[in-house]
């Protein structure tokens, strides 16, 4: 060990012998970037804004947890960060990147700057049904995808909604993964006691409960929405009895307003048998969401012509404009997430390949079937028969050029570990591990093929033309 370990920001050898966390980058996260206020307080840390150095335009959201508090509960960080890097869907916050220092674990997550539902909430004193539905849709695709990827949140509540910006149809993200869990669909139950009260479903205050517990508290959040009040309330032990007995009441001046529509969907949710309660899928074909008008894809020549070329891109590209994708701003890419989220047709945020093979094929005459499995293979980075958010972007986004180029360059830097100018294999690689993606055996080959076509040294101009002008000649 080196001098410098007396200090708690050792050297990089000394960091890394420190480590707790299995594949964290080590790094001083200070060095990367200038931190700002202090926002908000997440499970077993606190959270503040920051600036990418060298990236004014890009600010994010870091969760910083002290490793001397996490200490003995380290794999309920792990989970917390495994669900994350699991989930992929425009409802629920991203995380870009995990770094580890002396003292502490740094989640580095998007930046929702529009506050949180819960306050939006107690500002308004409740909200229309229109704003409601709008945003309970949105609520029940973020626990739908979570739940078909094996995730349980177990802590849902208006606090852990964040609007992305303080326009009124700003995207809303759920949060807080900290007591996250992975579940085992149809084995054992899960047991022990977690969340907010208030929220709470029967089955979690006696300790052996289901995914669907997430149900039971988006009908308390719904009630909460429209009314501004709560079902069940009062001091500990009463609330504890309600909850327990799941009657509660949609009396009074402002439910006279409400429709039966919504009713019959809070009893849908906030319902104690929970063989009974609706699941998160049957709760979105529920008649409330009706009035929603269901757009179409649309699948214009531009977005056709990305997806065909995309096929044609190398691992390299498609990585990078997997990152690009996931730092543009809602803004940016608004028509390309509701063609992804039209051609959902389960409602849980990815899309089955077979359906994306037969949509390509049927809109596009010159397109041969075999050729749409094709574009559909290139897309499915998980090779899990299912096309993710993010990748559906990277590909639409492929030759559209409809982004600024200020995102080139983050995506750059993201890769630029060590901020010299230049990306090695290796900090291609790392950066890959980080986010929990393995590269398989033709795809290290195929890597070594192109670093070696930029003499093991990939510059920002040769990083920009590779995104530029997408079909990269070997
Ligand atoms: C923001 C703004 C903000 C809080 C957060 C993000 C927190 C995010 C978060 C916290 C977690 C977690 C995942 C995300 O597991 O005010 O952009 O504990």
């Amino acid at each position: 060990m080196g001098v410098c370990c007396v200090k708690s920001q050792g050297c990089d050898d000394c960091l890394r012998s420190q480590a707790i966390m299995h594949s964290t980058r080590i790094e001083n996260v200070k060095k990367l970037y200038k931190f700002g206020k202090t926002i908000g307080h997440g499970s077993f840390g606190e959270v503040r804004t920051a600036v990418r150095k060298g990236c004014p335009r890009l600010t994010v959201a870091i969760k910083s947890i002290s490793k001397e508090i996490i200490k003995g509960q380290i794999n309920l960080l792990r989970t917390e960060v495994e669900s994350l890097l699991t989930v992929d869907h425009p409802n629920i916050i991203r995380l870009y990147n995990v770094y580890e220092d002396g003292n502490s674990i740094h989640l580095i997550l998007e930046y929702c700057k529009g506050g949180d539902l819960f306050t939006k909430i107690t500002q308004q004193g409740h909200l229309s049904e229109c704003e409601a539905r709008r945003l309970m849709k949105k609520m029940l695709m973020s626990v739908a995808h979570l739940h078909s990827n094996n995730i349980v949140h177990r802590d849902l509540k208006p606090q852990h909604f964040l609007f992305e910006n303080p326009d009124d149809l700003s995207e809303l993200k759920l949060i807080d993964f900290g007591l996250s869990h992975k579940f085992v669909k149809y084995a054992d139950q899960m047991h022990s006691s977690v969340g907010t009260l208030y929220y709470t479903a029967p089955e979690v205050l006696s300790g052996s409960y289901s995914n669907k517990c997430d149900l039971w508290s988006l009908g308390v959040i719904l009630y909460a929405m429209l009314s501004g009040d709560l079902p069940f309330y009062g001091s500990i032990s009463c609330i504890m009895k309600n909850i327990n007995s799941g009657i509660f009441s949609m009396d009074g001046e402002i439910w006279s307003k409400v429709s039966q529509n919504a009713k019959d969907l809070i009893r849908g949710l906030i319902c104690k048998d929970e063989n009974q309660r609706l699941n998160a899928e049957d709760a979105l074909k529920q008649p409330w969401f009706e009035m929603i008008p269901k757009e179409s894809p649309k699948f214009d020549k531009c977005l056709l012509n990305s997806l065909k070329e995309y096929r044609k891109s190398n691992l390299f590209q498609k990585e990078a404009m997997n990152i690009l994708a996931k730092h543009l701003p809602e803004k940016e890419i608004w028509t390309l997430k509701n063609a992804f989220l039209s051609l959902d047709a389960e409602g849980i945020g990815s899309i089955a390949a077979e359906n994306l093979t037969r949509r390509l094929s049927s809109i596009e005459n010159d397109l041969s079937k075999p050729e749409a499995a094709e574009i559909t293979i290139a897309i499915d980075r998980r090779n899990s028969g299912r096309i993710f958010y993010s990748d559906f972007l990277a590909a639409a986004l492929f030759t559209s050029k409809i982004y600024e180029e200020q995102f080139i360059e983050i995506a750059f830097k993201f890769f630029d570990t060590e901020q010299n100018g230049y990306l090695t294999r290796d900090n291609f690689e790392q950066t890959l591990m980080n986010l929990g993606k393995d590269i398989n055996l033709d795809e290290h080959q195929e890597l070594t093929k192109i670093f070696k076509n930029s003499n093991e040294k990939i510059t920002f101009q040769e990083f920009r033309n590779m995104l530029l002008s997408p079909i990269y000649k070997e």
